[in-house]
């Protein structure tokens, strides 16, 4: 089966909208996604009929609200093939993120080593960064090559006895490449090192299973894949998260407490401390039933036929340069840059066509230095752009790019 763009299109509002007269192509998709009706509506519903705080009350809101939040873990579970025990509800992937490094790094000691890549975004990156420093542990770097791909025998010969954690982006923002996730945390667990996958550019995208992975926890963010802002998921192994002190206490995390000591809830509770984002919980449910319906493999498929069309007709660009692999090992996003225009001037030029796509380093300052740039220009696709878009992507570039060269015209 293939993916209906168009039909999909229908159940976005906001991609009715003018952008100064011009139709919205919207192509950040990679920073944060729209919204479809049924998300907006379960939100909705939540708040009107209702509405109430969860595993606390009896009252019916209260035993219907709860149910619809344990409900989502489930399907958030179901979603990436984990139980409910193991689906923490976060803010986002950078709070699920700092977490685990908190967490994590209370237990490094002096000399362990932990193994990032040089494609981190910086919710993977600094987080790691404080915890050594906190306890002296070293950060190692796997390199990239001249393809934008990970050096994997150089990350092999990191990975030894001194190693604790390998956390590594599964999809780079940047890049768009898809790292050979299953490889490293097989070459992780025969160190014994603890797996971290950040998943927020991959979740949204692509069929992930977490135990087919066999990572140890894996982060991402709703909003990146139709849901509400302001919720994301904490995967972690059930005995990880066991093992795991949580960052946040008070409310609904302990099972016990006294005027000297708590204990903790059962998972996955145990890292959800106060009044949980119920109304999100419900909004990231209803994009996961609707990204279901239409099928992750669908969505890869879609998005690599863009993203392949995408690459063919901005090479033909002159003075563009892409960065990051081709399109069979890339997930579906294109960074480039402009020989000679800032990619500010880049995205606002495109802005003014109604195109939106993001312009900087996108949070991954350490990459744009490495690639020897400023930053990028970032045209990210979902389930609902389309080839037209792409083309009128490459039309204006095209223009942008012949009025740089006669700038007279
Ligand atoms: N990248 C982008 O435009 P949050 O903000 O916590 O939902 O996600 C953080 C994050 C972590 N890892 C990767 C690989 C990401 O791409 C992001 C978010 C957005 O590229 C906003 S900076």
């Amino acid at each position: 089966m293939t993916l209906n763009a168009n039909r999909i299109r229908e159940d976005f509002p906001i991609l009715k909208r003018k952008i100064y007269g011009k139709p919205l192509v919207y192509l950040d998709n990679a920073a944060t996604t729209q919204k479809p009706r049924q998300v907006i509506r379960a939100i909705n519903d939540y708040y009107e009929n209702y509405n109430s705080n969860v595993h606390r009350a009896v009252h019916l809101l209260s035993q219907e609200a709860t149910k619809a939040y344990d409900d989502a873990h489930e399907k958030v579970g179901n979603l990436i093939g984990a139980k409910i025990e193991e689906v923490a509800f976060t803010k986002n992937t950078t709070e699920s993120l700092n977490m685990v490094a908190s967490s994590l790094g209370q237990k490094l000691k002096k000399d362990d080593e932990i193994i990032l890549t040089r494609m981190e975004h910086h919710s993977n990156m600094v987080p790691w960064q404080q915890a050594a420093k906190r306890t002296g542990a070293a950060i190692k770097y796997a390199e990239i090559d001249g393809n934008g791909e990970l050096d994997m025998r150089q990350m092999r010969q990191l990975i030894g006895k001194k190693t604790k954690i390998i956390a590594f982006t599964h999809i780079s923002n940047v890049l768009g490449t898809i790292n050979p996730a299953k490889e490293i945390i097989a070459a992780a667990k025969e160190a014994g090192a603890i797996t971290v996958v950040d998943a927020a550019q991959s979740v949204p995208h692509m069929l992930v299973d977490v135990k087919k992975l066999d990572c140890d926890f894996l982060a991402f963010s709703a909003h990146k894949m139709l849901g509400p802002t302001g919720i994301g998921v904490l995967y972690g192994k059930e005995e990880m998260l066991e093992n795991m002190e949580p960052m946040l206490y008070g409310g609904d995390m302990i099972s016990e407490a006294s005027y000297e000591d708590a204990k903790w809830n059962e998972l996955p509770w145990k890292f959800e401390a106060g009044t949980p984002n119920v109304a999100g919980a419900v909004g990231m449910a209803a994009a996961v039933e609707y990204l279901q319906k239409i099928g992750m493999q669908n969505i890869q498929e879609h998005e690599k036929k863009l993203t392949a069309t995408a690459m063919k007709k901005l090479r033909q660009i002159e003075g563009l340069t892409i960065y990051g692999p081709e399109a069979p090992k890339r997930g579906g996003l294109v960074a480039f840059g402009m020989d000679g225009v800032h990619t500010h001037d880049v995205s606002a030029l495109l802005d003014l066509q109604g195109i939106a796509v993001r312009g900087g380093h996108h949070c991954a300052m350490p990459l744009a230095k490495l690639l020897g740039i400023n930053g990028s220009t970032r045209a990210s696709f979902y389930i609902y752009n389309t080839p037209e878009e792409v083309d009128m992507l490459a039309d204006a570039l095209e223009n942008v790019a012949a009025r740089m060269r006669n700038p007279g015209k």
